[in-house]
């Protein structure tokens, strides 16, 4: 047996949290316009073109798509800044955040 065998382990492991994760939902309505939800798409939650299409499609089609995931404080201020730039406006576009 070696000497190393038997030494304890001084060395405190560091636990490192991974930070859990939320997905922004965005839910379809009768009344937003589709340019209006990929405007918001590109500028909060900086999709490009295609993928803003792709989102506000799939919304407007199934109900619902994930934009994107985040730690939960970005999640949350990204939707409640886009519910209010869409409220702005008079429309009723809403976003859902909830754990991965
Ligand atoms: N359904 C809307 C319309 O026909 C467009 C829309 C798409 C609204 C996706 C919200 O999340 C949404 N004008």
């Amino acid at each position: 047996m070696s000497d190393s065998d038997l030494k304890p382990r001084l060395k405190q492991k560091t636990k490192v949290q991974k930070p859990k994760l939320y997905k922004v939902v965005l839910l379809n309505d009768d009344y937003t316009p589709r340019e209006f939800v990929v405007l918001i798409l590109k500028a909060e939650f900086r999709l490009d073109d295609s993928q803003a299409e792709v989102v506000m499609i799939t919304a407007h089609q199934k109900g619902s798509c994930v934009v994107s995931v985040y730690p939960r404080d970005v999640a949350e201020t990204k939707a409640t800044r886009a519910i209010d730039a869409a409220s702005q406006l008079g429309y009723p576009l809403q976003f859902n955040v909830e754990p991965e």
